[in-house]
């Protein structure tokens, strides 16, 4: 068969899935507009620290923010949440690399929240660079970490999710006189794909930023009802 006709016969199933994905989103938006609260999905690597940084924004936040969040297996971040005072849910997703919107759904029904109970939720999504950027939740923002461990470079080769973040975080910073992460290197290439984007140098280890974030998304939440 020539290649000609292999691409004839190829058959997008994307379009339509990324739809019934979109339509949930909308549902979703409209539930959070109810709740009054500010959505964030936050999206990373493996291991870059976004449950720390969830379990550091509860030492300030704990009773303005709540926590869905997403692994392949088992329950500890809702774990490691909870212990520190806030409302989290744990998604199992048995394989799947991402969250989706009816996930989220779901989780937002199984944890009753009311208007009122929340001023910030925060979606952790499944440690992954990658298909987390595809898929629309209903949130205000998308907010990307990279972890000082991780390199630089990674901006670029992961732009999907960097083109789309409306806050990128760098965080670790208490390693760096141990890496050679170059700050302003991330942050340009990140320019050069996105221009609508907030930067935090963050440590939850020692708290650099993590008060800037928290103050950075409770004046968005005070902007959804001004
Ligand atoms: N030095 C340092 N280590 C950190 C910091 N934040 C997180 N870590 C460590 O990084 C490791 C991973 O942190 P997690 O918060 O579990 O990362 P995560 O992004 O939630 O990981 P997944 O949910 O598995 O994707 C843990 O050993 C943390 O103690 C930080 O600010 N500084
Ligand atoms: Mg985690």
């Amino acid at each position: 068969m020539s290649d000609q006709n292999t691409a004839d016969r190829k058959v997008d199933i994307r379009q339509p899935v990324m739809s019934a994905n979109d339509r949930i989103a909308e549902a979703n938006r409209d539930r959070f507009a109810a709740l009054g609260a500010y959505v964030i999905n936050m999206i990373s690597s493996p291991g870059a620290g976004k449950t720390t940084l969830l379990q550091a924004m509860a030492e300030r936040m704990a009773d303005e923010m709540a926590v869905i969040v997403g692994d392949l297996q088992t329950r500890r971040d809702a774990e490691r949440v909870r212990e520190k005072g806030v409302r989290a849910h744990q998604i199992e997703t048995g394989g799947a690399c991402h969250l989706d919107a009816r996930a989220v759904m779901k989780a937002t029904g199984a944890m009753d929240l009311q208007p009122g109970d929340c001023k910030v939720l925060v979606v952790e999504n499944v440690g992954n660079l990658v298909c987390p950027a595809s898929f629309e939740l209903g949130e205000h923002m998308k907010v990307a970490l990279l972890s000082l461990p991780e390199g630089d470079d990674k901006v670029l080769k992961y732009p999907s999710i960097f083109s789309r973040i409306g806050a990128l975080l760098i965080t670790k910073t208490d390693l760096a006189p141990h890496m050679d992460f170059d700050v302003d290197r991330a942050i340009a290439e990140c320019e050069s794909l996105n221009k609508d984007f907030r930067t935090f140098q963050i440590s939850a280890r020692t708290g650099e930023g993590v008060d800037a974030f928290c103050d950075f998304l409770l004046a968005k939440q005070s902007g959804l009802t001004a």
